[in-house]
């Protein structure tokens, strides 16, 4: 499955509490043009339900819960953001929804493009269909 999961340098300061940071071709495998963040969610609500065709992104959760739900078409596999300190970085091509466990909990991510709706699949059997054209571009 096309996913990295990173630790978030995260330091323990004089004053009370923790900071994390991480800073662009430090702690990147790509270039960020584009920070977004959703919150403002209920717990029990979904999002995604879509995948990207180039796109490459950056999601963690610095409040609450989010459980992210991935697949490539044959696999699935399910990551718990619930800590400030881990990231995960996700390959285009990979099929995600998003669970909101804790009411209010937020979703941030780093991308490194310019929204462009045209890079999104919302639809799964367009996905299937788009993976087996690209499986059978990549043998030609
Ligand atoms: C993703 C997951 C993790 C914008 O106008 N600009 C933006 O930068 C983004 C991200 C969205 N939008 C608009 C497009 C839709 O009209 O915001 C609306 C909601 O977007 P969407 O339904 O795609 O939101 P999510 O939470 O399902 O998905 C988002 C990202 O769109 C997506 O790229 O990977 O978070």
């Amino acid at each position: 499955m096309q996913y990295q999961i990173i630790n978030i340098k995260t330091v323990q300061t004089r004053k009370e509490g923790q900071l994390s940071f991480f800073e662009g071709a430090h702690d990147f495998p790509f270039t960020i043009k584009r920070i977004y963040y959703i919150h403002h969610v209920p717990a029990g609500a979904k999002r995604g339900a879509h995948a990207h065709k180039t796109l490459q992104q950056m999601l963690f959760c610095p409040y609450g819960s989010v459980t992210i739900f991935l697949s490539d078409g044959e696999k699935t596999e399910e990551i718990h953001l619930d800590n400030p300190s881990i990231g995960i970085v996700l390959q285009p091509g990979l099929w995600r929804d998003m669970l909101w466990n804790i009411d209010n909990s937020v979703l941030c991510v780093a991308a490194d493009q310019y929204y462009d709706e045209s890079d999104y699949i919302r639809d799964y059997d367009e996905y299937i269909n788009y993976l087996k054209v690209q499986k059978e571009e990549a043998n030609i």
